[in-house]
């Protein structure tokens, strides 16, 4: 199979560019989920790398989120595989000792969300076409108990419940107003803005940062990594119901006749 995720390590400042590079819309299958937690895990690894800009090459779209074609139509054996390799991607984000950027140049509906929201910082494009959030509801499916604390730790509880009840995918505007996003740039700006916050990031002494970081998210990070096969069992379950199977069939129905 063909690599999903580019991976540039610019051993001279210490950063990395993670590319997405999984047409059409870069969602989250097992096969990308798994690159991703691999290629985390080499830079957490190497000591010349202090930080991650994660983008994506594809033209309009950060990430589709999770492949829905891995959920829908598969067995209990397939689900549990998936959900683990979701779990590892945010706990190796969320809980990455590096600074982690996320530079998004198009839409980043739920899981995509969920990744940008799981990084140290988040710059858009101020593009009115694009729209982030976690719409999962939209879906007839919920949001796990950790995209919602993780939604929560960025913009506040009270803007999550709407936020997550609503399934709102918000404007960038909105975006920026709610503090989902930190930054909009004109497009052709993403990167190198993101390259400019991360040299201010880098700028801390990395044991102070990373201490400091490791304790605003540890509470947060235990109560998945301490529940995993729970959480396991719980979304096998619920994706595996024909209730459940039936609203994401309409859902990817109406996504492909939304197309025609
Ligand atoms: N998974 C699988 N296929 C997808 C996905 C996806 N998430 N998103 C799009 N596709 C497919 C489309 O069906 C289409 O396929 P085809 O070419 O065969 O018709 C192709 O990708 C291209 O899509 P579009 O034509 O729609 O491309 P656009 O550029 O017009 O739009 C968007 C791009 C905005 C990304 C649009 O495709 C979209 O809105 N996609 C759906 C995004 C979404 O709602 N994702 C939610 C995924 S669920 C999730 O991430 C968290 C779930 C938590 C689980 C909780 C259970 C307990």
């Amino acid at each position: 199979t063909t690599s999903k995720i580019k991976v540039d390590l610019d051993s001279s400042t210490g950063v990395a560019v993670m590319t997405f590079q999984g047409p059409p819309v870069n969602s989250m299958s097992l096969d990308f989920l798994t690159e991703f937690a691999i290629s985390m895990e080499k830079l957490e690894l190497d000591k010349s790398c202090r930080g991650v800009i994660l983008t994506s090459g594809l033209p309009k779209i950060f990430s589709a989120g999770l492949d829905i074609t891995e959920m829908y139509g598969k067995g209990p054996e397939h689900a549990a595989v998936f959900w683990r390799a979701v779990q590892e991607m945010w706990l190796k984000l969320y809980g990455s000792n590096m600074v982690t950027i996320a530079a998004i140049n198009g839409s980043s509906p739920a899981g995509g969300c969920l990744m940008a929201l799981s990084c140290d910082y988040r710059i858009m494009a101020d593009n009115p076409r694009y729209s982030i959030g976690l719409n999962e509801t939209l879906l007839g499916i919920v949001a796990p108990f950790w995209f919602m604390d993780t939604m929560n730790n960025t913009i506040g509880n009270r803007e999550t419940e709407k936020a997550l009840q609503l399934g709102l995918l918000y404007s960038t505007s909105d975006a920026l107003k709610a503090g989902l996003v930190d930054e909009l740039v004109p497009e052709e700006k993403v990167l190198t803005t993101a390259t400019e916050a991360m040299a201010k990031w880098l700028s801390i002494p990395d044991h102070s940062r990373q201490i400091t970081k490791s304790m605003m998210r540890k509470q947060t990070i235990d109560k998945l990594s301490s529940n995993r096969e729970t959480d396991v069992n719980y979304f096998v379950k619920f994706i595996t119901k024909d209730s459940i199977q039936k609203s994401l069939g309409m859902y990817l129905a109406m996504l492909k006749k939304r197309k025609a």
